[in-house]
This record gives structure tokens, C-alpha cells and sequence, in this order.
């Protein structure tokens, strides 16, 4: 079977470039397809085209119905080929099967609908209130920013695309997307869906190219009025320091070292499966993942053995069988990463309970897999308590009271997601408010719906995406005052 080649989408062109990226499987090393590769100057004409499109009026003057129809066609096109994109995420970045399916594919369809449903309601232009004492009156209007990028990630491609370009779009502006070269092929999915659908040229571009050349232009480009980013957060500084320029602005969703509070009262029946979900869904490659599990001291012992047991069953192996729960993460880099965090963890007096290795065996030989693992002894100021490991590492870590358990769990720079899990309503609300972190689940994990807003406290992010308020992220504010006690009727 030929392997697919996907060039890059500028203008309304596909085009190729003298460099060809290879995308491979990581479970298995597969050629799943080849992609173009770009760089600063195949941004600089994206971000041209965008510029252009803007400045026509072809998008922005479309009336917002139409443009909502558009997302919605899209939407419906996703969803007709949903296991087939379902299986090409997984292919390509090793996500299991139900996971692409149900999150990265059908989340992203959710959005997409929740967007273009906000985009009838929004008011682009409304009268405000009355201006004494003179008469007079204002009118409040929400205007596209121009050209926006966005940048994201390898991990969650498509949804972290969805939550940037589709209220961007809807707002009426034009945009550049820079998908992560090592899974950068539902960006151009879309992106085809988007052209079928009756985009204009140059409204939408893709440009797949490395961060330090591709991303740092977008970042830095002067005709970008907005950028939208997801990935770590050292680089989302450096986009943050790259906007001052033309005071960009900038919506940010960084890294996280999520706390998972079980209190004394939780059914451990559900937190244990819970907790493990939290932590290890997406093969652990997951921003808002439940990271540190707070157990109290005198369950530390049941806990553990109930995880250890959990964790027994699960199947690591073929990202595209329905009953695999584990597949590789994306590189044999982040591999060494996440398996160095578990040796210098151990170094630093945390015990392995299960787990901590590369899996052996013919079927991971040509794969990036990592064992589910569980480490115990860990306290708040070891590397592995304090640093995002991004893969399939729970730290268990005692606490003795409910108030040092919220300590712990709110003492990190980061403050994305967090969880607390226990049978006492008042109490786990109680605890929940406490908690310093943008999305607080309680009693689940990952309830990542499009009417509520994602994003991260500290040095987690900046911004919201989804949620309600998608579309404000994306546009301007204007204020039109009417003076009518002189000339104007
Ligand atoms: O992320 P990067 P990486 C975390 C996670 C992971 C670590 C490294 O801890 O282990 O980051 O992953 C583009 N200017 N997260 O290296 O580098 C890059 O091409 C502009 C958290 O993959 O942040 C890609 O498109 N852009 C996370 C995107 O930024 C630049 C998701 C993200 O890559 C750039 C992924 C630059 N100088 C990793 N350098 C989350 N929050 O979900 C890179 N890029």
C-alpha cells in the first residue's frame, strides 16, 4: 500500500517544499505518511495570505450564520469519518483507539458544534446603554483581531487545534496553524474538510514545520495579532516574551502536575480505576492528567495494593486494538525522559510499587512503550513531584489532615486540573474551592465538556479555551459613542 504525502495548505494551495517529514507509528515504527516540511518562509507566506484574506473582507463580512454553517459542515464531515480519523490519531502518535475516538475526535466534533451554536447567539454589534447628559448613545461591538496562529502540540492534536481555530474562525479571522511535526496529520485533515466545505483562500493555512524555526516565526511574526498555543511551558514564556513586540495577544494552556485528593471516606471501588484514568489516559500524555495522588497516611498501604492489582490488568500493546488500555508515547526521547524520572525519583528515596521500566518482548521491540507505574514514598519535594513527567508515572504521597492535603496540593507553579474524591458532598466541595486549578473534578477525572471553559491558574496557562466564552478569546472590543445633539439624526 502506498504511504499517503500530505503538502502544506498556503493561499488555498496545497504545496510541497524541498523537505519531507516522515510521520511514523510509535508502536511499531510503520511509515504512516509523509508530510511537507516548512519553515520561516512558508510561514511568512501564510501568514501573507492570511493577512491578504483579512484585509479583503471575504471572511469577516460573511455573515456569522454562514460562517457558523461552514463549521458545521465540517463537523458533520468529521463525524461521518470518525473511526477512520479515530485510527489514523492512533496510528500516527500512539493514543489508544478509544481514547482517539472519544476525545481527541468526538470531544473535538462536540466543540465544533458548541461554537458554531455560541456564533448565532453572539453579539457582534449591539446598542448600549444610554449616554447622559447630553444625548447620546454607544454602540458595543466585538471585532475579529486579523491573523491569528496557532500552535499545538503532538499530544491531543486535533482538539487543541479545534479549541483555537474554530472560535477564531467563527469570530471572522483569518489564521495560520503549526501543527508538532511529529503528529501533524488531522491538521490537514481538517484542513481538507475545510476547503470542501467552501472556505475561501488563504482564510485557513497549515504550515507543519519545526518550533524553533516554523513556531518562532509564527510567534514572532509582526502581522499576527493573536497567538493561541498548548504545550510545555518553557516555550510558552518564550511565546509570551515574543508578543510584546506587537503586543500580540496570547492564549496559553501549559503544563500541569495535577493533585488527585482521595479523602478518608472515597469508594475506593471508583477512585482506584479513577485515579489511575487520571493519571494515565492518553498514555499519561495528557496536560491536565491527575499526577499526584494525596492518599491518607493510615490507607497508604490499601491503596497501593489496590493500584498495583488495577494496574496488573491493564494491557499495554496496539494502539488500535479496542482492548488495549496503554500504547508507546510519541518518541524514543520521551521514552528516556519519563524512564530518567523514574530512576532519579528512586534516587531520590521514591520506591517502585509496579512498573518502572520499557516492557519487554517482541511486540514493543519497535515501540516507545513505557510500563504503567506507580511510585510510592514520593514526597512534595522530590523532581518527580514538582516536574511534569508526561507519561504513564502515578506518585503516591501521604498526607495526615484534609488542610495539609490542600497545601500539598496547591504548593506547584502549575495549576491546570486537580480532583478530589470523597462521599461527603459538603466536604469534597468544600475542598474543591479550596484547590488552585482551572478545572477541579470531583469524584471522576477528564470531564472535559464544551460548555465549560479550559485552561490553567499560575504558570499553567493564560486564557481560557471552550466554554462559553470561545469567541471572546478571539475578538477585539469596540466602543462607538454617538453623539446626537449635534448633526447626526
Ligand atoms: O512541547 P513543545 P514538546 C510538555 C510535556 C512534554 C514537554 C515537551 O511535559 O514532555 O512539554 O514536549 C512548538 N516557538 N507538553 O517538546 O516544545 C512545537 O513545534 C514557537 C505539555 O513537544 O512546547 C509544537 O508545535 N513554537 C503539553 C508546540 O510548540 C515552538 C503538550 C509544542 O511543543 C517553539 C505537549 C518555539 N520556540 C507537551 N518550540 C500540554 N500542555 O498539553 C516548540 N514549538
Amino acid at each position: 500500500m502506498s504511504v499517503p504525502h500530505y503538502p502544506l495548505h498556503i493561499n488555498g494551495e496545497w504545496v510541497d517544499t524541498d523537505e519531507n517529514y516522515e510521520v511514523r507509528s510509535p508502536a511499531t515504527g510503520e511509515l504512516v505518511a509523509t508530510v511537507a516540511k516548512g519553515g520561516a518562509a512558508e510561514i511568512d507566506a501564510a501568514v501573507a495570505a492570511a493577512k491578504a484574506a483579512h484585509k479583503s473582507g471575504v471572511w469577516r463580512n460573511t455573515p456569522p450564520a454562514e460562517r457558523a454553517a461552514i463549521i458545521n459542515t465540517v463537523a458533520a464531515s468529521l463525524a461521518g469519518r470518525l473511526e477512520e480519523l479515530a485510527a489514523l490519531q492512533s496510528r500516527e502518535n500512539g493514543a489508544t483507539i478509544r481514547v482517539t475516538g472519544a476525545l481527541h475526535v468526538g470531544l473535538s466534533i462536540a466543540n465544533m458544534q458548541s461554537v458554531a451554536a455560541q456564533t448565532l447567539e453572539y453579539e457582534f454589534e449591539k446598542a448600549g446603554p444610554e449616554i447622559g447628559p447630553v444625548p447620546a448613545e454607544g454602540i458595543l461591538r466585538r471585532e475579529p483581531l486579523g491573523v491569528v496562529g496557532a500552535i499545538v502540540p503532538w499530544n491531543i492534536p486535533l482538539l487543541t487545534i479545534v479549541w483555537k481555530v474554530t472560535p477564531a474562525l467563527a469570530a471572522g479571522n483569518t489564521v495560520v496553524l503549526k501543527p508538532d511535526e511529529h503528529a501533524p496529520l488531522l491538521a490537514l485533515e481538517l484542513m481538507k474538510e475545510f476547503e470542501a466545505a467552501g472556505l475561501p483562500k488563504g482564510v485557513l493555512n497549515v504550515v507543519v514545520g519545526d518550533g524553533h524555526d516554523a513556531g518562532a516565526r509564527l510567534s514572532q511574526h509582526p502581522d499576527v495579532r493573536k497567538v493561541g498555543f498548548t504545550g510545555s511551558t518553557e516555550v510558552g514564556k518564550s511565546i509570551l516574551g515574543a508578543s510584546a513586540d506587537n503586543m500580540k495577544r496570547v492564549t496559553l494552556e501549559l503544563g500541569g502536575k495535577g493533585p488527585n485528593i482521595l479523602l478518608d471516606d472515597a469508594d475506593l471501588d471508583v477512585a482506584i480505576d479513577g485515579a489511575i484514568y487520571a493519571c494515565m489516559a492518553n498514555n499519561g500524555e495528557a496536560c491536565e492528567a491527575g499526577t499526584r495522588l494525596l492518599v491518607p497516611s493510615w490507607q497508604k498501604d490499601d491503596i497501593v495494593a489496590r493500584l498495583v492489582a488495577r494496574i496488573g490488568t491493564m494491557k499495554i500493546g496496539d494502539p488500535l486494538d479496542m482492548a488495549t488500555d496503554m500504547g508507546p508515547l510519541i518518541t524514543g526521547e520521551q521514552r528516556d525522559r519519563v524512564l530518567a524520572h523514574i530512576a532519579k525519583a528512586q534516587t531520590q528515596g521514591a520506591k517502585v510499587a509496579i512498573g518502572g521500566a520499557a516492557p519487554v518482548g517482541e511486540e514493543f521491540a519497535n515501540g516507545y512503550f513505557v510500563e504503567p507505574t506507580v511510585l510510592t514514598d514520593v514526597t512534595p519535594d522530590m523532581t518527580v513531584a514538582c516536574e511534569e513527567v508526561f507519561g504513564p508515572v502515578l506518585s503516591v504521597i501521604s498526607y495526615e489532615t484534609v488542610e495539609e492535603a490542600i497545601e500539598i496540593a496547591n504548593d506547584t507553579e502549575y495549576g491546570l486540573s486537580a480532583g478530589v474524591w470523597g462521599a461527603d458532598e459538603t466536604r469534597v466541595l468544600d475542598v474543591a474551592r479550596q484547590l488552585e486549578a482551572g478545572m477541579v473534578y470531583v469524584n471522576d477525572w477528564h470531564v472535559l465538556h464544551p460548555a465549560y471553559p479550559f485552561g490553567g491558574y499560575k504558570q499553567s496557562g493564560l486564557g481560557r479555551e471552550g466554554g462559553p466564552n470561545a469567541l471572546d478569546q478571539y475578538t477585539e472590543q469596540k466602543y462607538i459613542s454617538v453623539d446626537r445633539s449635534g448633526g447626526v439624526e
